[in-house]
């Protein structure tokens, strides 16, 4: 009877606490070749861009009608969500559960209307970073033009005051402080693209290097 009494203490407890993951409930989450962190790296060209909130603007230009410059105001006046995802980095970290806040990046896309044959977008940094993928990743629910992290601000070093985030692909797509959003009819190679990376950057598919392989950042 005491052992009874005893069991349903310790369930009670467990449910209270949720139960921590299993290592293989955690190894579905890892892709191959990545071990998991929870510091949350800095990882960037090492030019650190001085935006706030005040001088922060995004323009969305190339196969639009008419080019949409968004200042923070505009901004916070879209619908704002929280999203959880988890960040994979192709030097080998990745990075579980993070609570991101910010606009979905299809809010902007239906903003700026692209023509039918825009099938590709560059993202552009204030720092001169750029990276390119298909509009339609840009399209997909869990693509974040985010402006917070961990119920704050985004950090300078993390980006902020607003970056992107795509959580499909590996960190080098997710630009930080995010300055503009291109689009155009062809595929165009960002900054890592051109010198070796993969262009697809999928980290359950390992899609780190395009060919030939070089260095990683
Ligand atoms: N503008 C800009 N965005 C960038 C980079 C950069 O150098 N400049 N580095 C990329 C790389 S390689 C990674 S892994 C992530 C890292 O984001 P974090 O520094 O917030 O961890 O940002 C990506 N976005
Ligand atoms: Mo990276």
């Amino acid at each position: 009877m005491t052992d009874w009494a005893k069991f349903i203490q310790a369930k009670i407890k467990l449910a209270r606490k949720g139960a921590a993951p299993s290592p293989a409930a955690l190894d579905a989450r890892t892709p191959p070749g990545q071990h998991l962190v929870t510091n949350f790296p800095v990882l960037d060209l090492g030019i650190r861009p001085k935006i706030t909130r005040d001088t922060w603007r995004l323009r969305l230009f190339g196969l639009v009608p008419r080019e949409v410059t968004l200042d923070w105001a505009a901004l916070s006046r879209l619908p704002q969500v929280k999203t959880v995802s988890d960040f994979h980095c192709v030097t080998r970290w990745s990075q579980l559960d993070m609570h991101w806040e910010g606009v979905l990046a299809r809010e902007l896309v239906m903003l700026a209307q692209p023509a039918p044959e825009a099938h590709f977008v560059t993202l552009h940094g204030y720092d001169e970073y750029t990276t390119n993928l298909p509009l339609a990743a840009l399209l997909d629910a869990d693509v974040l033009i985010a402006h917070g992290v961990s119920g704050k601000p985004l950090s300078d070093e993390h980006g902020g005051p607003v970056r992107l985030v795509v959580p499909k692909r590996y960190g080098w797509k997710s630009a930080k402080w995010l300055a503009a959003i291109e689009f155009h009819a062809q595929d165009r190679p960002g900054f890592w693209e051109v010198r070796g990376y993969h262009n697809d950057a999928d980290p359950w598919r390992e899609e780190r290097f395009g060919y030939p392989a070089q260095r990683e950042a």
